[in-house]
């Protein structure tokens, strides 16, 4: 080989790395113009608040093409179940549908939101959060969370799914009853107020700790019920509807100041889209799952629901998570038609 070939050939070589580095660059600079979105939740894929990630995607790939690169992670697999807001305060996740439990860690004047028999409807829900009181709250959590919320979804009323029958009335039947319930101190109260003992476990860790019998029972909305398939495991449901749940689908600041105004009202609009699915499904699916359980071959029992509130709302006031609401909020909440 001769030297003239063999420079030739490096000269080619480098050339080769050149046009690679520049398509390498170009690349990167393309990807760089993307604003990612990477969202966690520990829905299950044929959950209607799991499936609104792809409505959200959707109206964004619509609205804005190119401009948003949407991660969704169902399962938890991201990010494990109530580490979603640290997670987005240290920059490693950009969306989340956050519960009032995990805000309430942070700003314990918000547990009112956990309270049982306190929000009473899908529709009082939405009232409450679209108005001045909701607001409020979002006005602190942008403040101290570093979130900024931009729509509730409806995640149903909850109620207790046992693995055993069991006649449960009013809340001493379920004394002893290992409830397993997600695992932070505001969950674990609620268990303790329906009656029983609250056991704490992550969701994705639910339906084993049914099949082998290491909790007696769990509560979760009806569509949950149905789409984690716990009614494969579980004998029975008692309507207690305790708990008018809602998740808050909330994203970083970070990433949100970052955000041109015309971006962040595509965002907005893409997270009301999603909520507006889930709420429609979920609330249609909620009215006719009664019907589908009993076919599964569960007994669905209607207890004493006014047994249930009274003994859960004088558990929360005499609380030391009372202590802490903003005065007259539980009034103004109730007033809300
Ligand atoms: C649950 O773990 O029981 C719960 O219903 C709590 C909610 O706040 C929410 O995290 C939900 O799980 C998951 O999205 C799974 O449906």
């Amino acid at each position: 080989m001769t030297d003239t070939t063999i420079s030739s050939i490096r000269r080619r070589a480098m050339l080769g790395g050149a046009v690679a580095l520049g398509a390498t660059t170009a690349l990167q600079g393309f990807a760089q113009t993307k604003t990612m979105l990477r969202i966690s939740t520990p829905a299950v894929p044929d959950d209607w608040h799991g499936k609104m990630w792809t409505v959200f995607k959707e109206s964004l790939d619509k609205s804005a093409p190119g401009e948003f690169d949407v991660q969704i992670n169902l399962n938890g697999t991201l990010f494990k179940q109530g580490t979603e807001p640290a997670a987005m305060a240290r920059g490693n996740l950009e969306l989340a549908a956050s519960s009032a439990q995990d805000i309430a860690k942070i700003l314990p004047e918000y547990s009112i939101y956990t309270a049982g028999y306190l929000i009473r409807d899908p529709d009082h829900q939405q009232k409450v959060f679209n108005g001045p009181i909701g607001a409020e709250m979002y006005k602190a959590v942008a403040e101290k969370m570093d979130l900024q919320i931009l729509a509730v979804g409806y995640l149903g009323s909850r109620q207790v799914n046992l693995r055993e029958v069991k006649v449960v009335k009013v809340p001493a039947d379920l004394k002893g009853i290992k409830l397993r319930m997600p695992a932070s101190r505001e969950w674990l109260f609620l268990g303790e107020a329906l009656g029983a003992t609250p056991t704490p476990l992550a969701f994705g860790e639910v339906y084993l700790g049914l099949k082998t019998g290491t909790i007696d029972g769990q509560d979760n909305p009806l569509p949950s019920v149905r789409a984690a398939k716990f009614y494969e495991v579980t004998k029975q449901i008692v309507l207690t509807s305790h708990l008018t749940d809602g998740v808050f689908i909330a994203i970083s600041s970070k990433s949100w100041n970052a955000m041109s105004p015309a971006q962040k009202q595509k965002v907005t609009v893409a997270a009301q889209a999603a909520v507006a699915y889930n709420n429609e499904n979920r609330i249609k699916e909620e009215s006719q799952l009664v019907e589908f359980f009993r076919k599964e071959g569960l007994q669905v029992t209607t207890p004493d629901v006014d047994a249930f509130r009274k003994t859960v709302q004088a558990a929360y006031q005499n609380s030391d998570y009372a202590k802490v609401w903003p005065k007259g909020l539980v009034e103004r909440i109730n007033a809300v038609k």
